[in-house]
């Protein structure tokens, strides 16, 4: 069977984009491959992050990954630091990708651009990520379109690795879907979802009322043309609506474009297939949250099953880069 890892940050609610790009992803390769899914805290602390609410975001986005259909006895689901193997191969990785290659992340450039605070955390975080994906020989990693370039570093970071030291690392395919592998903010279809942004109109979150869901969609910006096409380039509005729908319908967004004229019954088909797609996961989300000792003890068996895999592969690399065995 193939090794999928792929992970999430407890950076804020999860948002419509992570459910269509990345979840539900995550839960149809589960049957199809040896998957292991993490909740990235580390990743969260590259901005200042308050303890509590860190606490509670990293519970609850376990728990939704349960209600989005997540099956424990199938895959292997854990929060990040509870495998300190990923904050040790982290540092090898750093030492392992230059500077340059860092620097040219444009994710860094977007997020650094204009904060108060850049930590050195945000900048050498693909170097992190790679780490996450390369203790587990992943075979694949299903992410949105964002994550593309530090898939690519990962990727280099692997052969570089088994240049010098031997074959140590398997080397990751990204795996990014066709359909919502962006989807956009609904107010500012020209920057993507994200649940870290501050766009309450434009984002969708997965356990918000669904009538407030709907209301978005709504009120989704389009354009004044008029005319339904499926084009991201030129009617981003538009097409993110079709993209959405695409993926709550499993349909072709070019398709579905040719079966409307006007904007009104594009945005209230979306609406209700939004809706639907959101409604069952907040019921199991519901019944899971009544009893949290559940979620910290099914976390617990995830890291100890990571853990099983993470630390012979971290004692290979030491061995590879001539770390002095212990005692
Ligand atoms: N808009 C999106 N469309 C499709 N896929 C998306 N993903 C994120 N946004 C979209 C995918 O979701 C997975 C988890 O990513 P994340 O934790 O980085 O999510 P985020 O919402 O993007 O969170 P932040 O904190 O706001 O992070 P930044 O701004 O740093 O990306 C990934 O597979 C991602 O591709």
């Amino acid at each position: 069977m193939p090794r999928v890892f792929s992970g999430i940050k407890p950076t804020g609610p999860v948002q419509l984009g992570n459910l269509l790009g990345a979840l539900r992803r995550w839960v149809d390769d589960q049957h199809t491959a040896d998957s292991l899914y993490c909740v990235v805290d580390l990743h969260a602390l590259t901005v200042p992050q308050d303890p509590d609410i860190l606490r509670r975001t990293s519970e609850e986005l376990a728990r939704l990954l349960l209600a989005v259909g997540i099956d424990p006895d199938v895959a292997t689901l854990f929060v990040q630091s509870h495998v300190p193997e990923h904050a040790e191969l982290s540092w090898v990785m750093e030492c392992t990708a230059a500077f340059g290659e860092l620097r040219r992340m444009t994710q860094f450039k977007d997020k650094s651009d204009g904060a108060d605070f850049v930590s050195g955390g945000l900048f050498t975080y693909p170097a992190l990520m790679a780490a996450d994906i390369l203790l587990y020989d992943t075979d694949r990693v299903p992410v949105g379109d964002d994550q593309r370039q530090h898939l690519e570093l990962a990727r280099d970071l692997a052969l570089r690795f088994n240049a010098r030291y031997g074959d140590t690392f398997v080397v990751p395919e990204a795996s990014i879907p066709t359909v919502a592998a962006r989807v956009m903010d609904l107010q500012h279809p020209d920057r993507k979802m994200s649940k870290s942004e501050d766009s309450p109109q434009g984002t969708i979150l997965v356990l918000e009322p669904i009538d407030d869901a709907v209301r978005k969609v709504r009120r989704a910006v389009t354009d004044n043309d008029g005319e339904v096409r499926y084009d991201p380039e030129h009617k981003p509005g538009v097409s993110n609506l079709l993209a959405i729908l695409g993926a709550c319908t499993d349909t072709d967004p070019a398709t579905l474009a040719e079966r409307y004229e006007q904007y009104g019954p594009l945005k209230a088909d979306t609406a209700e297939a939004v809706a639907a797609t959101l409604a069952p996961i907040q019921k199991r989300y519901a019944e899971l949250a009544a009893d949290p000792g559940h979620t910290a003890a099914l976390l617990r068996q995830g890291a100890e099953k990571a853990r099983a895999m993470a630390e012979p592969k971290m004692a290979l690399v030491r061995q590879r880069l001539g770390l002095l065995a212990r005692g």
